[in-house]
């Protein structure tokens, strides 16, 4: 019982804060996303793609959400992205109030778009509003077909589905149509791309996506 309520109130905690940063991305016109998906599913490779493809017109900054290293956020700083890197010393995903505290790091005057990729996980993440306006999930086609309806919390709240590693199709003995169906029986307005960070396959569909978000 007591347990209940002290998990309440620190979701409901978590909200108030998230709401905060939502006001202050709000006000400074940028779009914040928060990249979540397994670990190893490919949510820093598809930001290196992202920056590889030329965003050109598109200003973008990144915290880093890791339960120890800095490894992406030093990936990422190889672009010129401003980026601070969170560790979560064991935590299982981020919350408003580190994100909040991030943002104070974070020369953000001319973003676009603030990604905040979560730690490697497909289910704590879900319940921790940070005050994104859209979630994104990466899902990798070596993780196997059944994670959709196994971890369904993450894809029913996602506003969009990034099937990474296609080009390792031949190999998984997976159907990414199967994938996709899925996906969508779970959460009808999800909008599903297919990429590989590998080749770059599909980089662009999920680039005009992006910025058809901003
Ligand atoms: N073959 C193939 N490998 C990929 C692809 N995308 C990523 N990888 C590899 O997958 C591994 C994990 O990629 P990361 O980008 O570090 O994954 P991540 O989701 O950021 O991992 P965490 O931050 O640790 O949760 C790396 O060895 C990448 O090179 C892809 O499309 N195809
Ligand atoms: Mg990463």
């Amino acid at each position: 019982m007591t347990k209940i309520k002290v998990i309440k109130n620190i979701l409901s905690a978590n909200k108030n804060t998230a709401d905060k940063n939502r006001r202050f991305f709000r006000e400074k016109g940028i779009l914040a996303v928060n990249l979540m998906g397994s670990p190893g599913s490919g949510k820093t490779s598809l930001l290196e793609k992202t920056f590889e493809a030329g965003a050109g017109d598109l200003r973008f900054a990144v915290i880093e959400g890791d339960l120890a290293t800095s490894h992406d956020a030093k990936r990422i700083k190889r672009f010129g992205v401003p980026v601070v890197q969170i560790n979560t010393h064991g935590g299982c995903h981020l919350d408003a109030n580190m994100v909040g505290r991030a943002l104070k790091e974070l020369p953000l005057a001319h973003t676009d778009i603030l990604v905040i990729e979560n730690v490697g996980n497909l289910v704590c993440p879900a319940d921790f509003d940070l005050g994104e306006s859209k979630r994104i999930v990466v899902l990798s086609v070596t993780e196997g077909e059944d994670k959709i309806e196994k971890y369904p919390f993450m894809f029913k709240f996602a506003g969009c589905c990034i099937l990474n590693k296609i080009d390792l199709l031949p190999y998984c003995n997976v159907s990414d149509e199967r994938i996709k169906r899925t996906a969508l029986k779970i959460n009808k307005d999800l909008d599903f791309f297919k990429v590989s960070c590998k080749t770059g396959e599909g980089i662009n569909r999920w680039l005009e996506w992006l910025r058809a978000k901003l």
